[in-house]
C-alpha cells in the first residue's frame, strides 16, 4: 500500500507500514529509529500496542478480549466520543471506539509545523447515516497518532464542528496501562484534588492521601486535574509520565475482583495488571459553534522510576 498523505515519517530512520488484522481491519505499524513500536487499528482509531525499545509491551490487554467489530477490544486505547461513560443517551463511552476509521488523505498533517522527529499517521472519522439517527451532529474528528525518536506515544484529537448548529460531547482517551502489580503501584499528581466517584453516583470528594494507590475497586474522575501526572510501577522500575493539553480531567479506574467477574472480555485475575488512567473531559461537556474546532492532545512516555518520583516538574521528565 503506498504510503499516501496521511503518513509523516519526519526522521528517514522511523518506520510506518500497513498491515490487516485477521477481520481484515486495517492497521498502521509505527517504528522508531531505536526499535520503540506503536499499532494503531482502523477499528475504533484505536491504538492497540505501545511498546518501548526493549519489547516490553505499555499497554494492558485482557487475554479475553474481543477482537470482532464493532466491539472495541478491551486493552489499548480506546477513544470515548461523542460520550464519556453513561454521561448521556449513547451507548457507554459513545460510538467512536465501535467505528471504522479512514486513513486521512485529505487534511495538511495535523501540526505540519511540529517537526521534531517522529513517525505518525492521521486517521478520519465522520458520522455515518445512522450515527447522525442517534447522535444528529455534524463533526469531524480528525486523529493522529505520533511515535517519537525516544519512543514517546502521543494522540491529537481535533474534532470540528462542521454542523449547522452547536453541539456538545465528552471524551476519553481511555489508556489501559500495562501494570506488574496493581498492589505495588502509585499515580502521583492527583493530590487533594476534587473527584467525581462513579462508584457512588458521582458523589464529589476531596483526595485526601499523598499519592493515590489502590487496595479495592476505583472508578473516580478527577476534576481539573494538573497537565502532567505520573503512574509509578516499583516492581517493573517504570514511570509513565502522562501530559494531555485540551482535557481537564483524569479517570482513574480499577475494577479489582467483583467487577472484575462481571465483564465477559476481562479476565477474573487480571484486574491486578492494569490501570486506566485517561486523560478526559468528563466532568463538564464540551461545546463547539459551527465552524468551531476542538484539540484535546495525550503524550505518554515512559520514564526510569528513579528520575520521577515526586520530581513531576522537572524539566526532562518527558
Ligand atoms: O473509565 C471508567 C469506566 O467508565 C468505568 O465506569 C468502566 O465501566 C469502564 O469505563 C469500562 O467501560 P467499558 O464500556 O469499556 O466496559
Amino acid at each position: 500500500m503506498s504510503m499516501g498523505q496521511y503518513t509523516n515519517l519526519t526522521d528517514p530512520r522511523s518506520e510506518l507500514e500497513v498491515v490487516r488484522d485477521w477481520n481484515g481491519v486495517e492497521q498502521v505499524v509505527l517504528r522508531s529509529p531505536r526499535g520503540d513500536y506503536a499499532r494503531v487499528s482502523l477499528h475504533g482509531g484505536q491504538v492497540v500496542s505501545w511498546r518501548n525499545d526493549r519489547g516490553e509491551e505499555l499497554l494492558f490487554t485482557s487475554s479475553k478480549a474481543v477482537f470482532k467489530p464493532p466491539k472495541a477490544m478491551r486493552g489499548g486505547i480506546p477513544i470515548c466520543f461523542p460520550q464519556f461513560g453513561n454521561c448521556g443517551t449513547l451507548e457507554r463511552h459513545g460510538f467512536a471506539r465501535n467505528r471504522i476509521w479512514a486513513l486521512d488523505e485529505e487534511h495538511p498533517p495535523l501540526n505540519h509545523n511540529d517537526n521534531s522527529s517522529k513517525a505518525s499517521v492521521d486517521l478520519i472519522l465522520k458520522p455515518s447515516e445512522d450515527d447522525l439517527k442517534c447522535w444528529p451532529h455534524c463533526f469531524e474528528f480528525l486523529l493522529r497518532v505520533s511515535l517519537s525518536k525516544n519512543g514517546g506515544l502521543s494522540l491529537v484529537s481535533r474534532v470540528r464542528n462542521v454542523n449547522g448548529k452547536p453541539f456538545s460531547f465528552s471524551f476519553a482517551y481511555h489508556t489501559y496501562l500495562s501494570v506488574s502489580d496493581i498492589s505495588e503501584v502509585r499515580i502521583e499528581g492527583l493530590e487533594t484534588l476534587d473527584y467525581l466517584d462513579n462508584l457512588i453516583q458521582r458523589k464529589r470528594f476531596t483526595e485526601q492521601g499523598d499519592a493515590i494507590t489502590f487496595e479495592s475497586e476505583v472508578d473516580r474522575v478527577y476534576v481539573s486535574s494538573p497537565n502532567v501526572i505520573a503512574v509509578l510501577d516499583h516492581e517493573k522500575k517504570r514511570t509513565v509520565v502522562i501530559r494531555k493539553e485540551g482535557l481537564p480531567d483524569i479517570v482513574v479506574w480499577n475494577p479489582w475482583e467483583k467487577k472484575s467477574k462481571t465483564m465477559v472480555d476481562f479476565g477474573d485475575e487480571e484486574y491486578k495488571q492494569m490501570l486506566c488512567v485517561d486523560a478526559a473531559a468528563a466532568e463538564r461537556p464540551i461545546t463547539l459553534k459551527p465552524g468551531e474546532e476542538w484539540t484535546g492532545k495525550l503524550e505518554l512516555s515512559e520514564v526510569p522510576s528513579t528520575n520521577c518520583s515526586g520530581h513531576l516538574d522537572q524539566p526532562g521528565i518527558i
